[in-house]
């Protein structure tokens, strides 16, 4: 038995070294960190963002929350802007990231600080100190928690269907995408489980969002938008999340959760979607990528 036990746990070790070494090779190979400040709009206009981001896919428009969060929030602020789409991660390794005036600019956060900062885009106005700390902890949970516990089901369980329907319409074959669809599954699992959350079964997992969608429910009650009437910084991270979870075309537990206990969540995705992007079915076709390809993403 505990020889059993013994095999199995270095058995264990060995993949999950064999794993660790593929992701650190890929993410870390000498030619892409060369690539990673190559620009994707080499031929920029002054002042307008570049958002490079993931190329589209149906009817949630792109697999990236924050990347959806970041373009939501564009055009709330109607920033002069133009989707850029590649498979280029920045140089701390993400998507997505801007381009503006010749420099990159990684992370949504930081980016929505900085077009602030230069003047580009107007503050969130008429925001309360006690709603603007409970935005925060709502921005906190959803990008370090509640998208975790959701990507772990898709990324870590499902992603053949995953793969299949949002990835494989889109995307170009590849690399990149055989690893993403063989490898992230282990690599995800085992990054959930570094998280913490992956320690738990997806039972238990799923139980931890449903927790968070009720708070975020319960705090829209019977709101059009979190922080009153028009919609600010955080509806758009809620929306940019939301859309993972009602809009993904795959039977997840969060989707069935929203739709049987939180109406008023579903019902703000649709809100969003008509205040903001009356185009949106356009933006989650393939033909919205047309003339909009990085160099990098047509040379795969
Ligand atoms: N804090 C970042 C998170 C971005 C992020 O996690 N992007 C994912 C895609 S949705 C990514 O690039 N993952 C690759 C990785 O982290 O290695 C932001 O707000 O932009």
């Amino acid at each position: 038995m505990w020889l059993v036990l013994h095999c199995l746990h270095w058995s264990f070790v060995i993949v999950i070294v064999f794993i660790v070494s593929l992701v650190l090779l890929y993410k870390f190979a000498p030619a892409r960190r060369q690539n990673a400040t190559e620009l994707q709009k080499p031929n920029y206009e002054t002042d307008v963002v570049y958002l490079v981001q993931f190329p589209c896919s149906p009817l949630i428009r792109t697999i990236s929350p924050f990347a959806l969060k970041l373009e939501s929030y564009l055009r709330l602020r109607n920033v002069r802007y133009e989707p850029v789409y590649s498979l280029q991660f920045s140089k701390k390794g993400q998507i997505p990231y801007i381009e503006l005036n010749g420099e990159q600019i990684p992370d949504s956060n930081i980016i929505i600080k900085e077009l602030q900062d230069r003047g580009l885009a107007s503050r969130d106005d008429n925001v309360s100190g006690d709603q603007a700390a409970v935005n925060h902890l709502i921005q906190i949970s959803l990008e370090n928690h509640t998208s975790t516990a959701y990507f772990d089901w898709r990324y870590g369980y499902h992603m053949e269907e995953f793969f299949n329907k949002l990835i494989k319409p889109f995307f170009p074959e590849g690399r990149s995408m055989f690893f993403f669809r063989y490898v992230q599954p282990y690599a995800f699992r085992l990054k959930s489980r570094m998280h913490g959350i992956g320690r738990h079964t997806q039972e238990e997992v799923a139980k931890f969002s449903f927790q968070d969608l009720t708070a975020i429910s319960h705090l829209l009650g019977a709101k059009p938008f979190f922080n009153g009437d028009s919609p600010s910084t955080i509806d758009c991270t809620i929306f940019g999340h939301l859309v993972q979870m009602v809009l993904l075309p795959l039977d997840t537990p969060q989707k069935k959760f929203i739709k049987e206990n939180c109406k008023n969540l579903e019902d703000f995705v649709e809100r969003m979607k008509l205040r903001l992007w009356p185009d949106w079915d356009d933006m989650s076709c393939g033909d919205c990528m047309d003339g909009k390809k990085a160099l990098s993403l047509l040379r795969r």
